[in-house]
């Protein structure tokens, strides 16, 4: 299949909610295209772009530990305390995340923030250039309240709670030693795999612990001591 074909394949299933068979070989440069490729076939505003596998915790549940980038798009923004629409979904997971706003390369606010991944491949299985191709299985993304960059985020304790109980615990150093790492590795794979980065950008750091699937009818909370809390209902 061309690279365009591939392309069209992972945006019918993302459309569809119905997941495909992974893709086969596939180079990391040729990932990335196909990657531009879908984002394109959206056809949405860029809101800013995304990280994965900066932490140990999701590298070691997904089996893959190259950083990759991933891209946001307006239809994945979801408000905080909103709900989300679970049948555009297949299989999704949560995870709880450290968000930057970043403006013309100046971090001008920090929030905590939940990633809703929905890998497009059966059984949630992948290798690095399939997850690549997939923009990085990004589906939806949920912002809390904004803070001055100022904050040191370095290593804050987060929670990740489902109906009120909790799922998962961690510290933000889980990514990259130091969420602000996160900063520099966009500069690095935006420029290395021509990834377009707008000039204002939100920028999901990674996920600091392991991500837990999304049941429907779920509310969902995670919290980052002394950045915030941000929820959802699935
Ligand atoms: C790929 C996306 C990884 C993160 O925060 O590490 C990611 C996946 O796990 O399906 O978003
Ligand atoms: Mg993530």
């Amino acid at each position: 299949m061309t690279l365009s074909a591939l392309a069209q394949t992972l945006f019918e299933a993302d459309s569809r909610a119905t997941a495909i068979p992974q893709l086969g070989e596939l180079s990391l440069e040729d990932a990335y295209a196909v990657q531009r490729l879908v984002v394109d076939l959206r056809n949405e505003p860029r809101t800013g772009v995304k990280l994965g596998f900066t932490s140990r915790a999701k590298a070691v549940q997904m089996g893959v530990s190259d950083l990759i980038i991933g891209q946001l798009t307006s239809g994945m923004a979801v408000a905080d305390g909103g709900t989300l629409d679970h049948s555009r979904f297949i299989h999704p997971r949560v995870e709880p995340e450290v968000a930057f706003l970043v403006s013309e390369g100046q971090v001008v606010g920090v929030a905590p923030a939940l990633e809703i991944i929905d890998s497009r491949y059966q059984d949630f299985r992948f290798n690095l250039a399939d997850v690549v191709a997939d923009n990085t299985s990004a589906a939806a993304y949920v912002l809390g309240p904004w803070q001055q960059p100022g904050v040191e985020i370095g290593d804050l304790g987060v929670v990740l709670e489902v109906d009120g109980a909790v799922a998962q615990t961690g510290s933000t150093a889980a990514i990259l030693g130091d969420p602000m790492r996160a900063l520099d590795a966009v500069t690095r794979l935006s420029q290395a795999f021509d990834i377009p980065v707008p000039s204002q950008s939100v920028v999901l750091a990674g996920a600091a612990t392991a991500a837990v699937a999304l049941p429907p009818g779920s509310f969902v909370e995670a919290r980052i001591a002394g950045l915030g809390r941000v929820t959802v209902t699935s």
